[in-house]
């Protein structure tokens, strides 16, 4: 049966693989998770045929659609190295985690580029970026695309983004150069060299990941009328900055820290005072290297994008200082009401870091034992205990790391981002940190998961539920699936008037030190009511369990609010002010200046802040037409070529694969409103002669429109001389469905007569001539 014959008859309710469509998900999802499960003759008999199964490049045309048959297809493609498969509207894309020679070059871009039709060709993430990139020539509204690429921690988004930044590097280069002080370089080349540096210092090796990225990133390549790449700009989500100074057992810190520490000449060794032989407390594993090791790459790039070398210099040298405070350690006294002591060679350290810093280090040393109370006009000081000191010391390592980090995505825009008047669309790609459960989960993993479930929700919101949505308002024929809808899980975690981030933001707001146990017990109290919320409640550590999309992940709540209330004593940021690094001082004055009434204390909590981030990321999502991508990977231990029935399962699941191409399978993808289809395709009637095919009339016909797209239709089938056709469209109330074959013939007939019209133009005038 050919891949439309599936879409008209599962449109038709027909029964497909046995049951209806709805049946099919039911049987689905009680297949799980057991794989061994006698599988029905059906099944059976889809599978009996083994040498075929690699060949199914769409898994819509798998019959039938169940986990098993679509997991055994998409091993047998894994096994003859096939790492993408179309899945509806969705593309799959299996990680390698080798490096596949030939598969992204500059032969296969321009190919899938130049190709008339590429969606022919085999599947690739260059169908994808090709597609985004003709939608902009307005045959859709919105014009402006978003390539969502979604998938676990090692999935492979970062790579995939990756490619699709330089898919548009290559097809859609410009000649434009931008100047900067020390450099020219074209824009493309620019735009791609934003990576390392922000992968530099926003990445870090992980348990799941060599190269995980610990920030969401959400690029906007910018295209003028010619559809050229003049620029590009980014935005930044949450950079788990936690990870400055506390690396997880077995992980690392990000990699820019590593790339110093192997990359750097002897004299800047010397000049960032880290020596061979030295060892940083914050700077773990650094006997493992991995790929991403690399100093003068990262170098390049800023030189590329226009850091000169003595800002370069500058960067390093902060970075040092803060490796250096790492190693500062505190000791208690007995006497209260005096400083903790600089236990060891902390002294030393101190000194180090303040001289890299460029801030007097009598001064440093205070701030980081001394606190300075308000009362009134009047200030006290009072010595910190030995744990407070500590949490002052990390606490001014991350804040400078975090501003610097946002200092260089703001350099990053300023080099990279083009007039707005040079521009007028754009084409997003979004990649951000996949869904995560370790064994221990804290904040920094519930604004990843949370994201990740913002994203899932966008997904289900467009393609599932809009789709069916949208064919009951326009009178179309079709047969209910159910889906996963994981609102109630995005309730519990940012709903109200209750859920996990208000109960947060209370508890961060009330000036108490905050109880692990007794917040706990108000979780409990008042999320009982939603079902995506558990607790172990013989476990000895505090914690909630929350029932995500894809899997469950008990969070850890001891530190969890002090993580949302993220204080910064006023007094780290005066001295950081008086830095006599123009890069600190200039970070740090700007944010006095920007927020004078705030000074030190941030008032918005992280999670608020990370949900408005997110909320205007969905805005701008909405507004533009999305693309998925999903990762997939296919084993735990990144081995290549490695396929673990159990681990693909689990993900194909959590994100409603399944539903997603049962769906596909029976859409229309492709929906134009009546006005713009007549004004595209209007021509196909104007210069055809007479004779139409006749074309189903469910819905109601009274509007004049609505007959004349008929009509266009009727004729447009004519021409293409076949009844089969008349299955890949269908006329709604106010829109036009096709399938994308369908949106191709019409491009080919209004190719076809418009080329015949140029053809009579220079004909009549080389008459005249
Ligand atoms: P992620 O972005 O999804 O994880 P990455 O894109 O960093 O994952 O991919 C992980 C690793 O898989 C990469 O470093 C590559 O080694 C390998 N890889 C991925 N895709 C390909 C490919 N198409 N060909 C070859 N190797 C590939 V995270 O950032 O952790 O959620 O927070
Ligand atoms: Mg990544």
């Amino acid at each position: 049966m050919s891949s439309a014959d599936d879409r008209r008859n599962v449109r038709a309710g027909y029964r497909h693989g046995g049951a209806t469509v709805q049946g099919c998900v039911q049987n689905v999802h009680s297949s799980h998770p057991s794989l061994n499960d006698s599988l029905d003759e059906e099944i059976q008999a889809f599978l009996t045929d083994e040498d075929q199964l690699h060949t199914y490049d769409d898994l819509t045309k798998v019959n039938p659609v169940t986990p098993t048959t679509v997991l055994k297809c998409l091993q047998a493609r894994y096994s003859v190295k096939v790492f993408y498969t179309h899945a509806g509207c969705t593309l799959i894309a299996l990680n390698p985690f080798q490096p596949v020679p030939d598969l992204y070059s500059l032969d296969v871009m321009k190919e899938y580029h130049y190709a008339s039709q590429p969606q022919e060709f085999k599947p690739h993430i260059f169908i994808v970026a090709e597609e985004a990139y003709r939608n902009i020539q307005g045959q859709l509204e919105p014009v402006n695309q978003s390539l969502v690429v979604s998938g676990e921690s090692g999935a492979g988004k970062t790579w995939t983004s990756r490619c699709l930044m330089k898919y548009y590097a290559t097809v859609a280069a410009s000649s434009s150069v931008m100047k900067s002080q020390d450099t020219v370089e074209r824009i493309e080349k620019r735009v791609l060299d934003s990576n390392p540096i922000m992968e530099a210092f926003g990445n870090a090796c992980t348990l799941r990941n060599n190269n995980s990225s610990r920030f969401g990133k959400y690029i906007q390549l910018q295209l003028d009328r010619c559809q050229l790449l003049v620029g590009a700009s980014v935005q930044t989500y949450l950079l788990e900055k936690t990870r400055v100074t506390c690396q997880p057992a077995s992980e690392r810190n990000f990699h820019v820290f590593y790339q110093m520490m192997k990359g750097a000449t002897d004299e800047q060794r010397k000049e960032w005072k880290m020596p061979h032989d030295q060892r940083f407390a914050w700077l773990p594993n650094s006997e493992k290297t991995i790929e991403e090791d690399c100093f003068d790459e990262t170098v390049e790039a800023m030189v590329h994008l226009g850091i000169h070398a003595e800002r370069q210099q500058q960067i390093f040298r902060i970075l040092a200082g803060i490796l250096q405070l790492g190693n500062v350690s505190f000791s208690s006294t007995t006497d209260e009401s005096h400083p903790c002591n600089l236990g060891g060679q902390s002294k030393d350290f101190l000194q180090r870091a303040a001289e890299l810093l460029c801030v007097p280090a009598e001064e440093l040393q205070t701030c980081l034992r001394v606190r300075t109370l308000k009362a009134g006009k009047q200030s006290v000081l009072k010595p910190c205990s030995q744990a407070e000191c500590s949490v002052r010391r990390d606490c001014l390592a991350k804040l400078i790391y975090a501003q610097l980090f946002e200092w260089l995505v703001t350099f990053i825009n300023n080099s990279i981002c083009a007039d707005k008047s040079m521009w007028c669309n754009f084409i997003g790609v979004l990649d951000v940190y996949g869904f995560e459960c370790f064994q221990i989960n804290n904040l920094e993993q519930l604004c990843i998961n949370y994201a990740n479930e913002k994203l899932q929700q966008h997904f289900v919101a467009h393609y599932l539920r809009a789709q069916q949505e949208e064919y009951v308002s326009e009178g179309l024929q079709w047969s209910f699936i159910k889906y996963q809808d994981n609102q109630s899980c995005l309730d519990l975690i940012e709903g109200s008037p209750v859920s996990v981030f208000s109960l947060l933001n209370e508890e961060s707001r009330l000036n108490r030190v905050s109880d692990a146990k007794m917040f706990r017990v108000r979780l409990e109290k008042e999320l009982c009511d939603n079902a995506n919320i558990s607790w172990d409640k013989f476990s000895k550590v505090p914690h909630f369990t929350v029932a995500h999309y894809a899997g469950k992940v008990n969070y850890q709540i001891e530190g969890m609010v002090e993580k949302n209330k993220d204080p910064v004593p006023a007094e780290l940021i005066n001295l950081l002010e008086k830095s006599d690094n123009p890069l600190l001082r200039e970070i740090f004055t700007d944010k006095t200046t920007e927020n004078p009434t705030n000074r030190g204390l941030s008032k918005v909590t992280v999670v608020s802040k990370f949900k408005n981030s997110l909320e205007s990321l969905m805005k701008i999502l909405h507004t533009t037409t999305p693309h998925y991508t999903r990762c997939i990977k296919p084993n735990p231990d990144c081995k290549p070529l490695t396929f673990k029935k159990e681990e693909v399962i689990m993900q194909l699941e959590a994100c409603g694969i399944v539903e997603t191409i049962h769906i596909s399978a029976a859409g229309f993808p492709i929906r134009i409103p009546f006005e713009s289809f007549m004004q595209r395709y209007g021509l196909i009637v104007k210069y055809s002669k007479a004779g139409s095919h006749s074309v189903d009339l469910e819905a109601d016909s009274s509007d004049a429109l609505q007959l004349e797209v008929k009509k266009l239709l009727a004729v447009a089938l004519h021409r293409l001389s076949s009844d089969k056709h008349s299955s890949l469209v269908h006329c709604g109330r106010t829109k036009v469905f096709l399938t994308q074959a369908m949106l191709d013939l019409l491009e080919d007939q209004r190719k076809k007569i418009l080329s015949q019209c140029a053809f009579s133009i220079q004909c009549c005038w080389l008459r005249y001539q």
